[in-house]
């Protein structure tokens, strides 16, 4: 369950390519949300479907230009999140506290399977908001999700 921490038992089953044996391994992970999420959701306006956007670069934040990168996946069912290739990403990044933005950010495009990747500019240090837009074509599919990162 995305965007929500709790305990988790992750089961493994191995088949010995050659006997067939059969053998399983369980363990429990402990998931902790993060202050600042790297998974959002959103109820798409074109269509109403749910879509989780994974934030995966940048995982360690400099000052200058920065890679951006984004999986996003649609729920199909309780248990099925294929990656989903149908949308365009645009971002903006802020830093809310000071009134400004950067120049110079490369928007995210598609590169397979659901990935896309651009660049993002941190002029400075502190509280970055990055502002996300997702579109279905020329449909606004959802304007109200952010990254914040602060480094
Ligand atoms: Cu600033």
């Amino acid at each position: 369950m995305p965007s929500t921490g709790g305990t988790w038992t992750l089961g493994v089953r191995v088949t010995h390519p050659v006997t067939g044996a059969i053998g399983t391994y369980t363990s429990t992970i402990s998931v902790t949300e993060p202050t600042e999420s790297k998974m959002k959701s959103f109820t798409s306006a074109h269509n109403g479907e749910k879509y989780f956007v994974a934030l995966i670069e940048p995982a360690k934040p400099k000052i200058g230009i920065n890679d951006y990168e984004l999986a996003v996946y649609k729920r199909t069912s309780m248990m099925s999140f294929p990656a989903d290739s149908t949308l365009t990403v645009m971002h903006t990044p802020e830093m809310p506290t000071m009134g400004h933005g950067s120049p110079n950010n490369v928007m995210p495009a598609h590169v397979g399977k659901g990935h896309y990747k651009g660049k993002v500019n941190f002029t400075m240090s502190g509280f970055w908001r990055i502002h996300m837009d997702y579109m279905h074509g020329t449909e606004v599919a959802d304007s109200t999700q952010y990254f914040d990162i602060t480094f």
